[in-house]
C-alpha cells in the first residue's frame, strides 16, 4: 500500500489514516506532498481528482478521504477490528467519527494542528469554546464509560483515537483546559509510539505555512 499525505505538522486529514496503519504495524509506503506549494495541486493530481490528501493506492484501487480510509482497512486488513466489537458501539463510535469528520469548523479554523508549536493561545471565543467543550465532553463520557476495557475513547484503540488525534495535538499546542479525564486522554494518545513518530517528523520538516502558524 502506499499512502499520500501532506505535511505531517500540518495535514490533519493525513494523520488520522497514516495513525491507523501505522498503530497496526502495517507495511506501507508513504508519499508526501507538501502543502501550500506551487506544485502541491499538480502532484496531488497525480493520485487524486479529488485534491485532497489523504489517498490511499493498494494496488489498483484507490480511496481518498481519511474515513473512508479507514473503513477500508478496518475492513480488508483489520477483520472490521478498527471498530469496537459491539454493534452499539460501533454506531455509536462512527456517530463520534461522524461529527468530527463533518463539524467543528470554528475549532479547526482558530486552531490548526500544528505539531512542532508549543505553548500557543488563541483568543478565546463563544464559538471556539462550544467546540472544544462539546469534544471535552464527549472525550470524558467515553472515557468514563469505557475505562475497565483500556485507556482510549472506547476502551481498545479505535478508529475514534485516529479521527481525535489531531484535536490531541491542538489540545496540546494551545494549552487548552478541559478535564482532568480529558487530560488523561491526551497525555495517553501523546505517549503513544507513533505518534511521538509523526511528531518527531514533523519536526524535522522545513516547510513553514504562514496561514497555519497562528497563536503567540
Ligand atoms: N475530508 C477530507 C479532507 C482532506 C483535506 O482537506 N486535506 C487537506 C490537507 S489536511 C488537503 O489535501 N489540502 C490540499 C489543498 O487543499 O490543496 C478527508 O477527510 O480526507
Amino acid at each position: 500500500m502506499k499512502l499520500i499525505i501532506g505535511n505531517k505538522n500540518y495535514s490533519s486529514w493525513s494523520l488520522r489514516a497514516w495513525l491507523l496503519l501505522a498503530a497496526k504495524d502495517l507495511p506501507f509506503e508513504e508519499v508526501r506532498i507538501p502543502l501550500c506549494m506551487e506544485n502541491t495541486e499538480s502532484a496531488i493530481a497525480e493520485y487524486t481528482a479529488a485534491g485532497k490528501v489523504p489517498v490511499l493506492i493498494d494496488n489498483d484501487l484507490t480511496v481518498w478521504d481519511s474515513l473512508a480510509i479507514c473503513e477500508y482497512i478496518s475492513e480488508q486488513y483489520l477483520d472490521g477490528n478498527g471498530w469496537p466489537a459491539d454493534a452499539e458501539e460501533r454506531a455509536v463510535a462512527r456517530s463520534c467519527c461522524a461529527e468530527m469528520h463533518s463539524g467543528f469548523f470554528t475549532l479547526r479554523e482558530a486552531m490548526p494542528m500544528n505539531c512542532r508549536a508549543v505553548n500557543r493561545r488563541v483568543p478565546m471565543t463563544a464559538e471556539l469554546q462550544e467546540d472544544i467543550s462539546r469534544i471535552d465532553s464527549l472525550w470524558t463520557w467515553l472515557r468514563e464509560k469505557h475505562a475497565p476495557r483500556g485507556p482510549w475513547l472506547f476502551g481498545e484503540f479505535s478508529i475514534a483515537d485516529c479521527m481525535f488525534a489531531p484535536v490531541v495535538f491542538r489540545f496540546s499546542t494551545y494549552n487548552t483546559a478541559v478535564s482532568d479525564i480529558s487530560q488523561n486522554y491526551i497525555q495517553t494518545v501523546l505517549e503513544h509510539p507513533k505518534i511521538q513518530l509523526w511528531r518527531e517528523q514533523a519536526k524535522g520538516e522545513v516547510e513553514t505555512i504562514e496561514g497555519e502558524e497562528v497563536g503567540m
